[in-house]
């Protein structure tokens, strides 16, 4: 399929509607789950049943009879499918050949089902035991220096796993710990916290029911966190003004059709979301925000002598700073330059300002379109800027939230998965367990491939994921990847960075979150945290795919116990294992101020809330208070315009989670029969001499790397050309097809998150 022409019918319909419900029987149909994964559907997101293990929105605490959305439902489903990928499949193809399929293509092949350890002389992955996998591969840890290997998790595992995860690579002796969040939300737990103290968003649901004014900024609701609609929906029903910032004009965010309501199903009358859509190029966030704060202070010094204040001063005095550094940088910027920089005319500015200035309560949500820049911190801090002139955090209605991705990836930080020393409770693994951890800060995302890549990474365990795939630079990663000495993947199905064994590699096939989880107490529950910070409990009824599956919880159990031995009495594997509850035990001890009686309050309906000290206005920054800053550049891409350069925005289809392809549809957009497409403004096509359904190569335009190495080119080739509404100078396309061309170095500059949003290309015609 992939490489056929496209074709761009423009979808007439809205999100959610009639078009999700088709979206959920295709992927039904495609993913071969049995007729009974649907019934598995109605305890989705529900107190007493299992998690969404889509994204990270929030469970409510009145859920609806349905309380999942098309792609909720498309992942349980493609998990659900009845194909198997047995040792017997594996063994009809050589790795090499399973390679070249592509992750479409190996997902498809069905869940893993057995223990399989990889045979260089056949080039195959041959069936194995649990035993031995564990003994050979704690015999190898053990004979290899712990700060050479790395443990990778995707964000998906549950807390009890997550924990026992990190205890695990910190009584072996490191702190390699990155996670899909290094390159997604890391901007977030790095740049929010610096303004605000909080490295996670500060709204919760009932925010909703009082916000005047939502600015929404990068995200793709649609498609991304489609549940997120329906309390948009009733704001703007209540009168609540959305503002969007995005180069694409995404359907999610313009009108939604409510599944769940049968009137508005029948008679198709879409809500209509968004109030103002500015269309900001690439990396244009944060010369927008300034001229809207700009034009909100303009409003301030205008105002007459009985005129109610713009700002809000008493917040300010009380608990800010940096206030007159950022008006002086704001009374610096000129009109024009932010409107080159931003892509906006300046009166689009001003009317985003307006409607900030009137709404008493505003709200900022934001994704990836501001986290995946070089310049990201710097855009969420200018959000924050514009939050902060009014007091609209830690009030009723206001706050600001980033929407987090993997079910449980803000869960897997806050129980100890990071790399970063000073973030893991090392005194209380001390007192708990007389453990002494390693003081070396280890590897994110990028450091830990730039050791793939000079060969100092030796082994490497992913607790799910697709990582080598999801990374920037493929083509450097992929040949490196080889090199090292073992591989091991706790995973589902098989993918791309599976069919890149090490010398040794294993893949370790676990439960999914719908499938029962029995251990020697009984029947068990696992934990998640959402976007707003709740912690709910999940419990599963399906039937495992595979008598030999195991749950990630104990394949990390087998794992520590093989590696470690006896060498720590306090880590009680066995014990752990045998009864969940006794990890969560362990977690509420760790973190007694916010997972305090963790087992009792899991199944509260909703989840429990762990707290947020900004909503609170208790400020946990270097100053003690909320901080403005003024930002030292005015587009967020790391290498500014020169002549036949495009700035390239790599997202996301409503046919895929991550590197997980379900089809070749992206509905919302009108696109449909291949992913290898470059979007285009048609007037770029016009200067470029470009039509529709040609084809093209990009290459990257980034220059060298810091430090003047000469880097290999960075090309794509066979893309088609379709010409799309976008700002001019900004294309876009499908992660991860196309990113071969994201260089490892072009990465956020405090947070190392790879930009995918901002990649500078040019066109090479084929
Ligand atoms: N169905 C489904 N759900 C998912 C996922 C999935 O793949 N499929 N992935 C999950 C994960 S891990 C994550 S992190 C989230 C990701 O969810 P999102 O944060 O929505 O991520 P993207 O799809 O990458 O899209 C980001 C949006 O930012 C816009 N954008 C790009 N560049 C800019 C910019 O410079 N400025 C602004 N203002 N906007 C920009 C894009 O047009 C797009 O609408 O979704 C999670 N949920
Ligand atoms: N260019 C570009 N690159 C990006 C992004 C982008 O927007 N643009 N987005 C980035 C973001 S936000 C993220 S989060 C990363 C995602 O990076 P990853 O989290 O590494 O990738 P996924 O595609 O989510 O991983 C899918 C695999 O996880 C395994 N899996 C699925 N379910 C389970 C489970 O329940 N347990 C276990 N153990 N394994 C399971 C399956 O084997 C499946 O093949 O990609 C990043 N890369
Ligand atoms: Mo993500």
């Amino acid at each position: 399929m992939a490489g056929d022409l496209p074709t761009s019918k423009r979808y007439r319909g809205a999100t959610g509607g009639w078009g999700s419900v088709e979206g959920i029987a295709r992927v039904e149909l495609t993913a071969r789950a049995s007729p009974s994964a649907l019934l598995t559907l109605k305890d989705q997101n529900k107190p007493g049943g299992y998690m969404c293990a889509s994204c990270a929105w929030t469970k409510p605490e009145d859920p609806l009879a349905f309380e999942f959305c098309e792609n909720g439902a498309k992942a349980t489903l493609w998990d659900l499918t009845r194909d198997r990928c047995t040792p017997e499949v594996l063994a009809q193809h050589t790795v090499t050949e399973l390679r070249a399929m592509g992750d479409y293509a190996l997902e498809m092949l069905g869940r893993l089902t057995e223990p399989v350890r990889y045979n260089p002389a056949t080039d195959r992955y041959e069936r194995a035991d649990w035993n031995t996998a564990f003994a050979e591969i704690g015999a190898q840890l053990r004979s290899v220096d712990p700060q050479s290997v790395t443990f990778y998790a995707s964000g998906k595992a549950a807390l009890e796993p997550s924990y026992l995860y990190a205890l695990f690579a910190r009584a072996y002796g490191h702190n390699n710990l990155p996670d899909s969040s290094n390159m997604c939300h890391e901007t977030t737990s790095v740049g929010l916290k610096k303004v605000i103290g909080s490295s996670v968003g500060t709204c919760q649901m009932e925010d909703f029911d009082h916000v005047d004014a939502i600015f929404y900024l990068g995200q793709n609701p649609g498609t991304n966190s489609p549940r997120i609609l329906h309390p948009l929906k009733s704001a703007v029903e209540r009168g609540c003004k959305i503002i969007v910032f995005n180069p694409l004009k995404e359907k999610g965010l313009r009108e939604f059709v409510d599944p769940q309501n049968p009137v508005q199903m029948t008679v198709g009358n879409p809500t209509k979301l968004d109030h103002q859509y500015c269309q900001v190029r690439s990396g244009g966030d944060i010369a927008a925000l300034m001229g809207v704060c700009k034009h909100v202070i303009a409003m301030e010094r205008a105002r007459g002598p009985n005129d109610p204040a713009v700002l809000d001063h008493a917040f300010i005095a009380q608990h800010t700073t940096g206030l007159d550094d950022f008006m002086a940088t704001l009374d610096a910027a000129d009109w024009a330059d932010l409107e080159r920089a931003s892509g906006l005319a300046r009166a689009e500015m001003e009317a985003a300002g307006r409607c900030y200035a009137q709404a008493k309560n505003v709200m900022g949500i934001y994704g990836m379109g501001l986290t995946q820049h070089v310049h990201g911190s710097q855009a969420i801090g200018m959000l924050v800027n514009l939050l902060l002139l009014r007091g609209n955090i830690g009030r009723k209605g206001t706050g600001c939230s980033p929407i987090r991705g993997h079910s449980n990836v803000q869960g897997q930080r806050t129980v100890g998965i990071t790399e970063k020393v000073h973030l893991a409770p090392v005194e209380k693994y001390r007192e708990l367990f007389d453990l002494e951890t390693p003081e070396r800060d280890g590897h994110n995302t990028v450091a830990f491939l730039e050791a793939v890549c000079d060969g100092s990474a030796k082994a490497f365990i992913g607790l799910g994921g697709n990582l080598a795939n999801a990374v920037p630079d493929h083509v450097r990663v992929h040949e490196a990847w080889r090199n090292m000495e073992l591989t091991v993947h706790v995973a589902t199905k098989l993918n791309t960075t599976h069919c890149l064994p090490g010398q040794a590699s294993w893949i370790l096939p676990c439960l999914v979150r719908a499938e029962i989880d029995e251990q020697a107490s009984g029947h068990q529950w696992v934990s998640m945290e959402d976007s707003f910070s709740h912690i709910s409990g999940s419990r599963a009824y399906r039937t495992p795919a595979s008598d030999p599956l195991l749950s990630e919880t104990a394949i990390v159990c087998g794992l520590a116990k093989a590696t470690l031995g006896a060498r720590h009495p306090k880590l009680t594997w066995d014990a752990w294992q045998a009864d969940y509850s006794r990890i969560r035990d362990a977690i509420a001890a760790t973190y007694p101020d916010e997972f305090a009686d963790m087992n009792g309050r899991m199944t509260t309906p909703g989840g429990f809330f762990r707290g947020n000290a900004a909503r609170e206005r208790v400020w946990k920054t270097q100053s003690g208070k909320a901080e403005f800053t003024a930002p030292t550049v005015l587009n967020a891409c790391g290498v500014g315009d020169a002549e036949g350069r495009f700035h390239l925005v790599t997202l996301r289809s409503n046919d895929q989670f991550n590197t997980t392809i379900y089809g070749h549809d992206d509905r919302l957009r009108g696109l449909s029969g291949s992913r290898m497409i470059v979007l285009m403004k048609p007037s770029d096509m016009q200067a470029a001499g470009l039509a529709e359904g040609d084809t093209i190569a990009l290459v990257t335009d980034a220059g060298d790397a810091p430090g003047g190495a000469v880097e290999a080119q960075r090309k794509v080739a066979g893309l088609k050309v379709v010409p799309y509404d976008l700002p001019t100078g900004t294309l876009a396309g499908y992660f991860p097809e196309l990113n071969p061309l994201v260089p490892l170095w072009y990465h956020e500059e405090l947070s190392q998150t790879p930009a995918s949003k901002g990649v500078p290309v040019r066109i090479e015609r084929t």
